[in-house]
């Protein structure tokens, strides 16, 4: 690539127009650099072990706080918020879940990526070199509190990035570059006196001090690979993937979608709602057909049919008790056979508490048995 000197705010301008052309809602720069109090801050998350179920190593924490371990010699962050989904969508079929809007339509990640690409580009061109890196999700970054150093917006009770003018319901990603590009200024704002999400989270995961214990938070739950603790199943309600409730009450963020800045309606209602009974019987071939282009893709499909297995739990309707039966005997993941069997406890009725006699004579699995068995006493019932 050919050196060429441009001047930074040019520089920055072309990015930011480029953000936007591609559906950024706003583009703000942040300067990259050792960030000691969001250090602080997830380190005492970590020891708290409010992320007991992420393998986040020694590293992770000194790497995510300082962009510099991302980019040799970075110097600014340009940080991108992407409005996506927040119009409600129909009501599904009888018996349907819920998934959060992040996950409605294709998978962000590869949309953003794009994005950021582009933008990367504009910037390495301008350098006349590559003088960048691109982070979306997955790689270590504090990416909410980069966003708050640029002024993107900043980091509310529920812990996600509030935009003023669109709100939380927005995707994060950023662009380091070793270009010193003009930093904006951070907003000096807070959630003042509000506690609607922490008040409206059904598993008091929000504590009301911008901290959060992912353990208990229904999104966390249900990407988890192994079994949903017992305790929480009933606090699931309908979710089958993620979890909207504490972003949905928050004040900013409904204004936003009032005032329709935001975008992107579920490819159909089945995205948004989908039938629990259809993805209690989810296979993998159908799973990698309908789910693998979207951020539900990355678990695979006993999971879902884990989720819609507590979801039927919750719902108490007699109607299911044929499609968990089905599923209790012939699920070939125990850590989903061992759901349906609690769902069916829930329930209770005489032909679900028949099909956990019946297999518990001849389950093999033993995390099964113990369901079963758990599901058999009659405290479990929701009648009880
Ligand atoms: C692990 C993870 C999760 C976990 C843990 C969530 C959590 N609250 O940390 C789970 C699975 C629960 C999760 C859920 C969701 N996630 Co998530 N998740 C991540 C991921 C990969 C890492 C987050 C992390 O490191 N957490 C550890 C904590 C300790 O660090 P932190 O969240 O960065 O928090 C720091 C800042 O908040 C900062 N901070 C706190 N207060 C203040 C104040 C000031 C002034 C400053 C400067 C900084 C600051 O200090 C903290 C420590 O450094 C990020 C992507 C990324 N690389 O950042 C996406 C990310 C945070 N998730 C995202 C989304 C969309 C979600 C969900 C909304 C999806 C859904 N609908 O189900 C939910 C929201 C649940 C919730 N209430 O938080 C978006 C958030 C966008 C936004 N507007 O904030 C991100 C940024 C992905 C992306 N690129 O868009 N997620
Ligand atoms: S995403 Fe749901 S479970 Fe998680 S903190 Fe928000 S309201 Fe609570
Ligand atoms: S609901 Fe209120 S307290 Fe919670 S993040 Fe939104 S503004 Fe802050």
């Amino acid at each position: 690539m050919e050196m060429i000197v441009v001047d930074p705010a040019i520089v920055k301008q072309r990015a930011v127009a480029t953000a936007r052309k591609l559906g950024a809602g706003d583009v703000r720069v942040a300067p990259a650099f050792d960030d000691r109090e969001s250090r602080r801050r997830m380190r005492d998350a970590f020891s708290r072990g409010d992320f007991a179920g992420w393998d986040y190593g020694e590293d992770y924490a000194p790497r995510a706080t300082d962009p510099r371990t991302l980019l040799r010699g970075a110097r600014a962050v340009v940080c991108i918020a992407v409005p996506y989904a927040v119009t409600a969508p129909q009501q599904g079929a009888p018996l349907c879940g819920r998934v959060s809007n992040y996950a409605w339509s294709s998978d962000y990640h590869l949309r953003i990526r794009a994005l950021l690409a582009a933008v990367a580009r504009v910037i390495d061109e301008a350098a006349g070199a590559p003088v960048t890196a691109i982070a979306c999700d997955t790689r270590p970054l504090a990416e909410r509190a980069l966003a708050a150093h640029s002024g993107l917006g900043w980091v509310g009770k529920h812990t996600n990035l509030i935009s003023p003018a669109l709100g939380s319901f927005v995707f994060l990603g950023e662009v380091v570059t070793t270009l010193e590009l003009p930093v904006d200024a951070p907003l000096r704002k807070t959630c003042g006196a509000c506690a609607r999400c922490v008040d409206a989270c059904p598993t008091h995961a929000l504590r009301g001090d911008y901290t959060i214990d992912a353990n208990r938070c229904i999104s966390d739950l249900t990407q988890r690979t192994d079994s949903i603790p017992r305790d929480m199943r009933p606090m699931l309600g309908d979710w089958v993937w993620g979890c909207d409730i504490c972003q949905t009450v928050c004040p900013p963020t409904r204004r936003a979608g009032e005032a329709g800045s935001l975008q992107d309606a579920p490819l159909d209602a089945q995205s948004a709602r989908p039938s629990l009974v259809a993805l209690l019987q989810l296979r993998s071939g159908d799973f990698r057909r309908r789910y693998r282009r979207t951020a539900m893709g990355w678990r695979g499909a006993a999971v879902l049919r884990r989720n819609a297995a507590v979801a039927l739990g919750n719902a108490l309707d007699r109607s299911a008790v044929g499609a968990l039966t089905q599923s209790l005997w012939r699920d070939p993941h125990p850590m989903v056979r061992g759901h349906a069997a609690w769902a069916l406890g829930r329930i209770g009725s005489p032909r679900a508490l028949q099909a956990l006699q019946d297999r518990c004579a001849i389950e093999s699995d033993d995390q099964v048995l113990a369901e079963i068995r758990v599901a058999l006493e009659p405290f479990n019932r929701v009648d009880a």
